[in-house]
């Protein structure tokens, strides 16, 4: 994948939009990168502000699930690991919304919309997480759907967002792998961890499915974020492709996937699958999940709470300003 000659690129800037639609045009043929200097159609610019602040929301209210166990983690090494992991989700917040910022929408902007409740953020951090085996779940499950629908939009043609994606699928992999382990560790313990092990899998394997969006024929953004080469494989193709994944790593793990018509179909290349309770995730998406209400709750909180880092910050900022100012 290539990056615009600098001259080319300039060229959109310089002579309007037609030139500029050409450019953009060409490199999106050329599945090449478009950078924020570039020109870009204002739907481009928009869908990507909607997904990358979405995204970035999801890594930050995300946090809220797992941060429920820090302090219950089974043990010093368990604990640790989840710390780190939270705070992965943490940095990968702040890279998008960095991503964001450089399409013209401010942090201020983004937080506003999300503390306010105008901002979705992903359907699966609105669940409760009443056990240690659903650090498990999340990891195994959650993480795991995350890289599914995340490493292609490492060749997202946006190219803060592309980028930004490359360190964040690498961070998912260990997570994704640290919750196979707890829940490996779960599945060789008594019966009474089996059983908490499988019950985690089994509230979390729907809500996972959900996280890749609405079937193919009710997704209203895929089509022109394909033809932007924002998104490269359908919500349904990536679907397929996690629960793909899955069912040879629930065998080693010992779980069921809690779906009885799940298999293989030699016809179609894929696998049979029971009808997803979409009216479950239109209401998650409409506020009204287990946990809507105390995430947000939660996140205004801190906002509020952080205030005075805030205030601090920017204090600092401007004295060190004015002493720049004064030595030149
Ligand atoms: N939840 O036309 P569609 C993580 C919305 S973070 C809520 O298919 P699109 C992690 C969609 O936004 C995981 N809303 O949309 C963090 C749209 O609404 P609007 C987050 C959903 O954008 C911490 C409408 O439904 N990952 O991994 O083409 C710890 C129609 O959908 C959902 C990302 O954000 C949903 N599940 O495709 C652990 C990845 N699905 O805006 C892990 C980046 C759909 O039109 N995002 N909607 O009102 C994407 O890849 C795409 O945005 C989606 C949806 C596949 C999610």
């Amino acid at each position: 994948m290539t990056t615009a000659p600098a001259d080319l690129s300039v060229a959109g800037d310089q002579h309007g939009d037609e030139a500029g639609q050409a450019l953009f045009d060409e490199l999106i043929a050329r599945d090449s990168r478009i950078e924020p200097r570039d020109w870009m159609p204002e739907g481009y610019r928009k869908t990507l502000i909607r997904q990358i602040s979405q995204h970035a929301h999801s890594e930050i209210i995300g946090m809220q699930p797992e941060s429920n166990w820090i302090t219950r983690a089974p043990s010093l090494k368990r604990k640790a690991i989840l710390m780190a992991k939270v705070q992965d989700e943490a940095g990968h917040g702040l890279y998008l919304y960095s991503a964001a910022q450089t399409l013209g929408i401010t942090r201020e902007e983004m937080m506003d919309q999300l503390i306010t409740g105008r901002a979705r953020y992903s359907s699966i951090f609105n669940y409760l997480t009443p056990t240690w085996a659903d650090m498990g779940a999340i990891g195994w499950l959650v993480d795991g759907a995350a890289i599914c629908n995340q490493v292609p939009l490492c060749r997202c043609s946006y190219g803060p967002y592309g980028r930004a994606m490359v360190r964040i699928c690498k961070e998912e992999s260990f997570h994704q792998r640290q919750g196979f382990e707890i829940l490996l560790e779960l599945m060789q313990g008594t019966e009474e961890q089996r059983e908490m092990a499988q019950d985690a899998v089994n509230r979390w394997y729907w809500p996972s499915l959900m996280m890749f969006g609405p079937p193919d024929d009710e997704s209203p953004n895929s089509a022109q974020s394909m033809a932007w080469n924002i998104k490269r494989f359908s919500n349904d193709e990536l679907r397929q492709r996690f629960v793909g994944m899955l069912v040879p790593q629930s065998e080693v793990l010992g779980v069921t996937l809690p779906d009885p018509a799940l298999r293989w179909n030699e016809e179609t290349g894929q696998y049979d699958m029971s009808e997803i309770d979409w009216d479950e995730f239109n209401e998650v998406l409409a506020g009204r999940g287990p946990a809507n209400a105390e995430r947000i709750r939660r996140r205004r909180e801190a906002h509020d709470d952080g205030a005075w880092v805030r205030e601090a910050a920017a204090a600092y900022a401007a004295k060190q300003a004015a002493r720049q100012a004064e030595v030149a």
